[in-house]
């Protein structure tokens, strides 16, 4: 009996039909921005929304994506919110969506551990820990081919 309601409770768990994978953000300057990034597996059969993030460490925090901005310019716009189809994966990733982390309240080395609080329409709350890694140079080669 225990062990059953164990297991209604896992599988009840909303958190479980979103997944977060990998997260991790670049590290950053006090007073400047900069972009935080992760997986978002739906494993449910319908569409969630990811429509808020929070961060502590940073004074304002947006969803962007990016776009061609001509003369070979690349630049990026604030969204209002990713919608992640049903049994599918989207991924925030360098050179395109991501959450922007501006007006950073301290410098984010490598290393640095934060809270980051994303807010789903279906899903709800879901608490991530996110690690500050410097980006590295295989990374940035692989998004400008
Ligand atoms: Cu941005």
């Amino acid at each position: 009996m225990n062990l059953l309601f164990a297991l209604l409770l896992v599988f009840s768990n909303p958190s479980d039909k979103i997944k977060i994978i990998d997260p991790w953000m670049r590290v950053g300057a006090q007073g400047q921005s900069t972009g935080l990034f992760f997986k978002i597996q739906n494993n449910s059969d319908k569409a969630d929304t990811l429509y808020k993030v929070e961060f502590e460490p940073a004074g304002l925090v947006q969803i962007h994506e990016t776009y061609d901005a001509g003369n070979d310019m690349m630049g990026m716009r604030e969204i209002k919110e990713i919608v992640i189809p049903a049994k599918s994966t989207f991924e925030l990733k360098p050179g395109s969506y991501h959450v922007m982390l501006m007006k950073l309240k301290q410098n984010i080395k490598k290393g640095f551990v934060g809270n980051a609080t994303l807010y789903f329409k279906k899903a709800g709350k879901i608490l991530i820990k996110v690690e500050a890694k410097e980006m590295m140079n295989k990374q940035m080669m692989e998004y400008k081919h």
